[in-house]
């Protein structure tokens, strides 16, 4: 049977609004370890964050903001992906905030260092800790993983920096910061906008996407913020023209085709971001259907 370890990461220090550290219990609530089980995986909770204490407000480095809680944070996250993939068990990690990829992609890199990331998101997530303007480290995760920044804080200094920009593609951009479009061009990253899924249709993307990245096992970190707010209004920085839901799932059932998936994030979802109970019950199936569809669901 194999193994599936949904590793919970409740953290919101990445990012200023409360509540998308919610996010793993309304997972969970909906029924997901279930499903999952229905799959024919044998599941395991882990809970790598537990007795972390909360974020204080004035932690700083410059107009970064709490590096020690993110540091802190993505460090066990780190640790207790690499012990599942040590056993041979899936780690799906459910945020939080977009910071913890630091913790779940170094782990992969680790155990397997030709891993190529796909990254499915509406930003970048590529500032430095010079071109972020809000200085909130959900922003950020990528240009650690590359190793991108000069003068690290201490807490983040245990990040290995042992991405490539030729193993990484994103899907779904469509804000990206003037500073990180400078960093992408510079270093040649594929990046697949909403404009190309215009273009080509959800289906060539991946394949380009695939190709860029080369072969290898695969990382997804979506960000449910990709996703079209219609869809996933419950979330910290919504835009509009995101992925209609079929792109949004079509994605994950591709790349469970491919066999190639070996670790998964679903993050950014904050139910208390949501208007309604609707609001609610939309964002938190949504997430759980990427990562059902990632897992090998289909619809026959
Ligand atoms: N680029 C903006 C910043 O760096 O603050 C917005 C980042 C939003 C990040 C969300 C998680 O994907
Ligand atoms: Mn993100
Ligand atoms: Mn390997
Ligand atoms: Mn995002």
């Amino acid at each position: 049977m194999p193994q599936l370890s949904i590793v919970l990461a409740p953290f919101s220090g990445g990012q200023p609004r409360k509540g998308v550290d919610l996010g793993p219990k309304y997972m969970l609530k909906q029924g997901l370890p279930t499903h999952l089980e229905e799959l024919g995986y044998d599941v395991e909770i882990n809970e790598p964050l537990a007795g972390l204490p909360e974020a204080e407000e004035d932690d700083k480095f410059g107009h970064i903001k709490n590096p020690t809680s993110v540091g802190d944070a993505t460090k066990l996250i780190y640790e207790n992906n690499l012990e599942a993939l040590n056993k041979n068990s899936f780690p799906l990690t459910l945020g939080g905030d977009h910071s913890i990829a630091i913790g779940t992609v170094s782990a992969v890199l680790e155990k397997h260092p030709d891993a190529g990331l796909l990254w499915v998101d509406a930003h970048a997530d590529i500032n430095t800790l010079e071109s972020t303007i809000s200085g909130n480290l959900h922003g950020c995760p990528v240009s650690f993983l590359m190793g991108l920044n000069e003068n690290v804080p201490t807490s983040l200094q245990w990040v290995p920096k042992k991405l490539r920009p030729n193993k990484i593609a994103y899907i779904g951009l469509r804000d990206v910061d003037p500073g990180e479009k400078q960093i992408l061009k510079k270093l040649g990253i594929p990046a697949f906008s909403m404009y190309h899924i215009d273009r080509y249709g959800m289906n060539t993307v991946i394949e380009m996407a695939l190709e860029a990245i080369g072969p290898g096992p695969l990382i997804l970190s979506y960000d449910v913020d990709a996703i079209d707010p219609q869809y996933v209004p419950a979330t910290g920085t919504p835009v509009r023209g995101g992925l209609t839901l079929r792109e949004a799932l079509f994605l994950p059932e591709r790349l469970a085709e491919t066999k190639r998936l070996v670790a998964m994030d679903v993050v950014e979802v904050n139910p208390r971001l949501a208007s309604n109970d609707v609001h609610v019950v939309d964002t938190i199936s949504a997430g759980c259907a990427v990562a059902r569809c990632a897992l090998g669901e289909t619809l026959l």
